[in-house]
């Protein structure tokens, strides 16, 4: 059966989940980041993995001896274990010794499983600002070595655009002053001027040198980031991104999506994806009852949802808070009750957003397993037990709990956005859910949802089809960004 499509594991005839079953046999990505010592590599892996290398105690080296740099070794963090990460620190400037061992490393890493292999090349160069060369003659020649022998998408990172223009707005400022400008004109003229001339800058002495023949083409692409500016840092994940082709597009592009921490977006749009094609599985079961299995009930559909999209998010969560039974019961309670009951007399009884009796908190539940489950969600969860998945009270369920799990992940990514520490704890997933609860964008969601699936009659066959695609698009028409409560809760605290 192909991989890309959704089946049966042999051995157990059991339902594996969307993200099981597309990246068997190689769950991690693998990503080599080379370039001199101090143009931006940890920096940037930090930022964009959520990746701590020199600080952390928790960053693993295998084998590692202090003062050995040995591009060889799997750098792993227990902050994020879909990525393994060879890092070429220590490397001399560009010397055509240390390229040798990139190619070597390279060379080694060929024809193997694909676990094994080098999924991305991240080659950064620090963007010159004052007259440096960015390529020396060791780049050159690995660059020209490559040629024709690598598959794998290399993309050249130039790093620190910040201080060049931060340069250029020093020196245009220097230009306007000796030109009689008054010093705090001229300030203000050099910062709208600089930033057309840094471009220009960049493009002279970066782009230009890496399209002209002394850089051989074989490289897949190139973008300038720098630390702080987020936009450009979510432009490398997207050059990223696109950029793994070939036979195992879809499974790569799953991983990437889960390695990174930085790029929201893709977060969110790869959740509703995995969950998408978990109700299609859902409803294909229920349609033509697969033998030798058993029954796939809207709860056994739910937990495979429930365990795909946590796993793209991807969270510092090493109590494993989110894949657990207290957390999958404190949803079940805050968004699905009131959905099961097929009222739709009252099509609103799904917006008691105020009323929020009998809900225990999540670290309660906790500490006291009897308190999650109250008798009208074990009556909810019986139902999701019993019932086909091709009625309109599940379609509901299924479509809003994937809308409710994504975008309550997505208020919790805000909520830890500014610490530097994202470990995340039991009070910080219940205040993230809670906030999404109490919105308007949770309100807007079940109604659509309500609108979207009436009653019987109207639930035809053809919008079954189209629920999984509806709620995709009523996620990403409602995406719920809650900054500004968590801010204004933090002056508060304060
Ligand atoms: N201005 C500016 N500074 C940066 C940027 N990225 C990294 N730096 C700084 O550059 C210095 C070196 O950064 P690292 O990330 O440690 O560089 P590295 O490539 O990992 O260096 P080695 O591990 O020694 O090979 C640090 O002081 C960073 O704060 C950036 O985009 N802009
Ligand atoms: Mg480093």
């Amino acid at each position: 059966m192909s991989k890309s499509s959704w089946s049966l594991s042999d051995e157990s005839m059991d339902l594996r989940s969307y993200i099981e079953d597309l990246t068997q046999g190689c769950d991690t990505f693998r990503i080599l980041v080379c370039g001199k010592a101090g143009v931006g590599k940890s920096s940037l892996v930090s930022e964009v993995f959520d990746f701590e290398l020199e600080n952390d105690e928790d960053a693993r080296v295998s084998h590692f001896k202090p003062g050995e740099h040995d591009i060889n070794q799997e750098i792993t963090s227990s902050r994020n274990k879909s990525l393994i990460l060879h890092d070429s620190r220590g490397l001399e400037s560009g010397s055509t010794e240390s390229l040798e061992t990139i190619r070597a490393f390279l060379e080694s890493r060929r024809g193997v499983p694909l676990s094994e292999q080098v999924h991305v090349i991240w080659y950064c160069v620090q963007i010159p600002v004052a007259g440096e060369r960015p390529f020396e003659a060791g780049d050159q020649a690995f660059f020209q070595d490559l040629l024709g022998k690598n598959n794998v998408p290399l993309i050249v990172v130039f790093t620190k655009f910040d201080k060049l223009q931060f340069r250029q707005r020093q020196l245009a400022r220097q230009k306007y002053i000796d030109a009689g400008m008054p010093k705090a004109e001229a300030l203000e003229r050099a910062k709208s001027a600089s930033l057309k001339m840094a471009e220009e800058e960049f493009k002279r002495t970066c782009v230009n040198v890496l399209d002209s023949d002394f850089v051989s083409k074989s490289w897949t692409g190139y973008c300038k980031v720098s630390i702080k500016d987020t936009e450009s840092v979510a432009e490398l994940i997207k050059l990223t991104k696109s950029t793994l082709s070939g036979p195992d597009s879809q499974h790569l592009n799953m991983l990437w999506a889960t390695a990174q921490k930085n790029d929201l977006d893709l977060k969110v749009k790869t959740s509703l994806k995995a969950g998408q094609n978990l109700y299609l599985v859902g409803l294909a079961a229920t349609a033509i009852p697969l033998r030798g299995i058993r029954r796939v009930t809207t709860l056994t559909i739910l937990r495979l949802i429930h365990k795909d999209v946590v796993k793209i998010w991807n969270f510092t969560d090493p109590d494993e808070i989110l894949s657990g039974a207290n957390f999958r019961n404190f949803l079940r309670q805050l968004f699905l009750e009131p959905l099961v009951s097929p009222d739709l007399n009252h099509p609103r009884s799904s917006q008691r957003h105020s009323d929020q009796r009998g809900l225990g908190p999540l670290t309660g539940m906790a500490t006291n397993p009897a308190h999650a489950a109250g008798s009208a969600v074990q009556g909810a969860v019986q139902i999701l037990d019993e019932v086909a998945l091709s009625t309109p009270a599940t379609a509901r369920i299924l479509m809003a709990y994937i809308a409710d799990l994504t975008l309550g992940m997505e208020s919790l990514f805000w909520l830890i956005k500014p610490r530097p520490s994202k470990v995340i704890t039991r009070a910080d997933v219940e205040r993230a859910y809670k906030t999404y609860f109490s919105s308007q964008t949770m309100q807007y969601v079940h109604s659509e949802i309500r609108d979207y699936i009436g009653d019987e009659e109207l639930w035809k066959a053809f919008q079954r089809n189209q629920a999984a695609e509806k709620v995709r698009k009523i996620v990403e028409k409602n995406r719920f960004n809650p900054t500004a409560i968590f801010q204004q809760q933090q002056l508060q605290h304060a």
